[in-house]
């Protein structure tokens, strides 16, 4: 059975950018499905305060923000690598899709046609939770209209099938897929499950061929685990250790230096906890859950912002 356990549910991008990538790596993986919104006690137990979709867990280590799960899964298994040094500008490309090209991709998708598709005509208690819940995670963005989600999109997917056309394909930098690949199909899978407002991405020849090429990959081989195992397996991973990590010098903080960490973005809630590990990539939090126990919570440093607080 895999150590590799993901903490997500079918209908999240992120996550199905996650899922992709294990098949590609052809890692089998464990699937824990937490919920969609608020309240999450069981993600909470793990994470310290992180409600953001997916996060990966190995024993009594939890790895949060799809950019940073794709790292450690390709130090897991090398081969094929997300990152050939033919296109360094996969990481950029990566970062932009997961930030500018999905604000637009979802504001484009939750127009009312692409919302009754997507939750096939829900109760209006469900849509009124949800919208409640959603509001509160994005309080800090400044959302697209539909009109500017219109016009970027169309910008955003134009550009993407000029660069596979220039490129003469199957991938977006060429011969073999890289994380770009994967960032930016998980965008678009979320504009396909709107149904009728899907049309928008025929309107740019090769990219529907592009995408059902990336999906193709399929998520490799999981299988069900509940939370509370879950939460189990953390609390029993502890006493086995944590993944090697340590303070870099000269980075501005000092190991066991109480702080908290948080999305810059939305869904920023901060993570407490004492500093175990920094460097220029990640950022590592040692804290105790009375039920998951002493759990070491990683961050990619993009995106997050660490604080240093008076006491963990
Ligand atoms: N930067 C994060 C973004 C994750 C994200 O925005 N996930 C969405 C779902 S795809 C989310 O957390 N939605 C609210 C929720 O699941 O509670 C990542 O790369 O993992």
């Amino acid at each position: 059975m895999s150590d590799l356990i993901l903490h997500h549910y079918p209908s999240s991008p992120f996550s199905e950018k996650v899922r992709l990538i294990f098949g590609f790596k052809g890692l089998a993986w464990r699937s824990v499905h937490i919920p969609a919104i608020m309240p999450k006690p069981d993600v909470l137990a793990l994470t310290g305060g992180y409600r953001k979709t997916p996060f990966m867990q190995i024993g009594a280590d939890i790895y949060c923000d799809s950019a940073l799960i794709a790292r450690v899964l390709e130090a897991r298994q090398p081969s094929p690598t997300l990152y050939p040094a033919s296109a360094p500008l996969a990481v950029p490309l990566a970062q932009w899709a997961d930030s500018a090209l999905f604000w637009a991709a979802v504001t484009w998708t939750m127009q009312p046609a692409g919302v009754s598709h997507l939750f096939n005509n829900p109760a209006p208690e469900v849509m009124k939770a949800f919208g409640a819940d959603r509001a509160a995670f994005t309080g800090s963005m400044r959302r697209l209209t539909l009109a500017d989600a219109t016009a970027q999109l169309g910008s955003y997917l134009g550009s993407l099938a000029a660069q596979l056309q220039q490129q003469g394909g199957p991938w977006l930098f060429g011969g073999t897929p890289t994380i770009a690949d994967f960032s930016v199909a998980h965008a678009l899978w979320f504009i396909r499950r709107g149904g009728p407002v899907a049309e928008i991405i025929g309107r740019h020849a090769g990219l529907n061929e592009w995408l059902d090429r990336v999906l193709a990959i399929g998520h490799g081989r999981s299988e069900p685990m509940s939370s509370a195992e879950a939460i189990a397996v953390a609390a029993a991973g502890a006493a086995g250790g944590h993944a090697f990590c340590e303070v870099g010098a000269g980075l501005g903080f000092e190991p066991g230096q109480a702080v908290t960490v948080a999305a810059t973005d939305y869904g920023s809630d901060p993570v407490a906890g004492t500093l175990v590990g920094l460097s220029a990539d990640e950022v590592v939090v040692r804290r105790t859950d009375e039920r998951a126990g002493t759990v070491h919570v990683h961050f990619p440093r993009i995106g997050f912002q660490i604080k240093k607080e008076q006491s963990a």
